[in-house]
């Protein structure tokens, strides 16, 4: 079922969904930043990976063979990301946050931060965070001394290295092939199993274990519903798709 804007009845069957909710979680994905002016992955023409190879660039096989090149990546999109602002649909969430304190989760696959930068507390990041960096290897370069790579002292090589044993500092982003972090990943899961609505907005629904969480929520019997202004994976598992975008659907669903 596909629906057009605010007047359609399955519109306002989520808004009846959303009134009733007493947990609401949010899966977000690159689509929700799109609005503020941020590139997607996997859009044919402007996408990412239609640009870039992400076995080369979204994983520390790439990362430990050309440590510059993806370094300077993220580095550019670390900058791009810095310099744009939360878009309505963002600010839509977190009001509802701050309306209705412990009943919505935001769950999000993006590293860009504008979730928080709207306010919303408490995001679930499954993939980290694009302005954080940590050590490539966990080292203690001076075993007797126990001493670890300490970032103060990084040189400020592209990508900063630790003077004393070379090590690497790389973006705190989760790579294809690496575990999402545990607790974030768990918190995720409770809030997809615990939810009775959840809102999928801006995900191709391709990348696991994240998009699960959709199909988790639907087993343990939450209403899904997909925001998306194009068809994506996780239109099978939802009971209602909005064809809109995050930022002119979401100001109008969380009023
Ligand atoms: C792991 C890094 C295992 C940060 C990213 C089954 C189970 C488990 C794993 C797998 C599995 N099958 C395959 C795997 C492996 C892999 C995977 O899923 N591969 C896919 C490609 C098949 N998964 C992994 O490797 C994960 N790790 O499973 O580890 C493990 C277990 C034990 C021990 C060791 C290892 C790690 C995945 C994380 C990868 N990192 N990013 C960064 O650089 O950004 S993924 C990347 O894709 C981003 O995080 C992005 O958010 C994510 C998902 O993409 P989308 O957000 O959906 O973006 P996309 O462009 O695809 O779609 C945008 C959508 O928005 C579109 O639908 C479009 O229509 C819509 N849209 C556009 N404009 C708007 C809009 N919507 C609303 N409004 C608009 N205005």
């Amino acid at each position: 079922m596909t629906a057009s804007p605010d007047s359609s009845p399955d519109f306002a069957q989520v808004r009846a969904w959303l009134q009733a909710a007493q947990h609401v979680a949010v899966l977000t994905g690159a689509g929700m930043s799109a609005e503020s002016g941020i590139p997607t992955f996997r859009d044919a023409q402007t996408g990412l990976w239609a640009r870039f190879n992400p076995a080369e660039l979204a994983t520390e096989e790439g990362f430990r063979a050309q440590p510059e090149l993806v370094w300077n990546w993220y580095a550019e999109r670390r900058a791009t990301m810095a310099q744009v602002e939360p878009n309505a649909g963002h600010y839509a969430i977190a009001a509802y946050q701050q309306r209705h304190p412990g009943r919505l989760t935001v769950i999000t696959q993006n590293v860009d931060g504008l979730h928080q930068k709207a306010g919303s507390t408490d995001a679930l990041a499954l993939h980290g965070n694009i302005f954080q960096d940590r050590w490539l290897d966990l080292c203690f370069h001076a075993r007797h001394s126990g001493r670890v790579c300490a970032p103060d002292r990084a040189q400020a090589d592209s990508p900063p290295r630790c003077p004393d044993c070379g090590n690497l500092l790389r973006p705190d982003v989760v790579w294809f092939g690496e575990m999402l972090p545990p607790a974030t990943l768990h918190a995720a899961e409770q809030a997809a199993q615990r939810c009775t609505l959840m809102l999928v907005v801006g995900t191709s629904g391709e990348v696991y274990p994240a998009a699960g969480l959709a199909h988790q929520a639907r087993q343990a019997g939450a209403k899904v519903v997909v925001v998306n202004p194009h068809d994506s994976d996780l239109d099978g598992v939802a009971h209602i798709v909005l064809r809109g975008t995050a930022a002119q659907t979401l100001p109008a669903l969380l009023c």
